[in-house]
């Protein structure tokens, strides 16, 4: 078996599933959380990890120090995109030539500050489904496959590393691959999530309703195929047909509420510049017009403003 001293950084949905897997699974597990107040609540209660055949309390390390954690050989970084470039300045004292980074964020926009911080670093895309109903408290709803690889060639002894991760993983109950083609498998979500998590945070609605709207739904195959188009043009090779794609993840996920409307409806900022913003942006580079996701954009931001006004009064 392997034997990994690991780092989990970010305690939300994704980071306490994992914490709490790999922790059961009987690893030695940190959790870092940048927010002090709730690092002590999680390391006093743990984390809970409710499934569909129960509820287990995990017991966890958890700190806001990165001083205190001591040798890691993994750093899994589950925080949102837009916070990637803060938590990996607040992790340098984990950040040693041995500690294999592995960013497991939505879209493609983090990977010139995972490239910055100059160490190693290998990205992932999961499809776990998890949903945060409390501090250190995760809902797991969907399993999914967990898919990890380098952006670039690595030696012999890297690509052995990230499948003795694999192995770890597995172990753990969380079924996970390594791919040397990672940034298919990334656009194969961005694509996905371009089309669903935008428009249920704007109409307000679960994954499985934007199909019931034939406006929602050309609106979904529009937005889908704007970033298919900026995918086929950086030469990315999609698994399949992405219009059709993203209707099956709204029926296997009819009942789910997206991430995005989640955090629009806990007042968290969104995703929204890593997924459909980065289809823009890539798209103004490339010379190819994405009208629908500039529109997403904007829509999805005013609501932002509005939320974030809502709550400072
Ligand atoms: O990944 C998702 C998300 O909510 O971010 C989908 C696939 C849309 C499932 O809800």
């Amino acid at each position: 078996a392997v034997d990994m001293n690991v780092t989990i950084v970010g305690p939300g949905a994704l980071g306490c599933l994992f914490a709490a897997r790999l922790a059961i699974a009987g690893n030695t597990v940190w959790l870092y959380d940048r927010d002090k107040a709730r690092a002590a609540y999680i390391g006093d209660q743990g984390i809970v990890l409710q499934t569909s055949t129960g509820e287990q309390r995990v017991p966890i390390l958890c700190t806001a120090d990165s001083r205190v954690i001591g040798r890691t050989d993994l750093i899994v970084l589950c925080v949102k995109s837009h916070d990637l470039a803060m938590a990996l300045r607040q992790l340098r004292p984990l950040l040693t030539d041995d500690a294999l980074l592995i960013a497991l964020q939505n879209g493609i926009g983090h990977h010139g500050a995972m490239q910055a911080a100059g160490r190693a670093f290998a990205v992932g895309v999961t499809a776990q489904g998890g949903t945060l109903a409390g501090i250190g408290k995760v809902v797991h709803g969907g399993s999914g496959q967990t898919v990890l690889g380098y952006l670039s060639e690595v030696s012999k002894q890297k690509l052995t590393l990230l499948h003795s991760v694999a192995e770890l993983f597995n172990a753990a109950d969380l079924p996970t691959v390594v791919s040397g083609k990672i940034l298919n498998a990334i656009w194969d979500k961005l694509v996905v999530n371009v089309g669903i998590n935008a428009l249920t945070a704007i109409h307000d609605c679960r994954n499985g309703e934007l199909l019931a709207d034939p406006l929602l739904i050309s609106e979904q195959r529009a937005a889908v195929q704007e970033a298919a188009n900026v995918a086929a043009a950086k030469g990315i090779i999609l698994s399949g047909d992405p219009e059709e794609i993203t209707a099956k993840v709204c029926v296997a996920t009819a009942n789910n509420v997206s991430s995005m409307l989640q955090d629009i409806r806990k007042g968290r900022r969104t995703e929204i510049d890593a997924i459909n913003g980065s289809i823009v942006r890539a798209g103004k580079r490339l010379g190819i017009a994405t009208p629908v996701n500039e529109k997403l954009v904007a829509a999805v931001k005013a609501i932002e403003l509005k939320v974030a006004r809502a709550n400072n009064n």
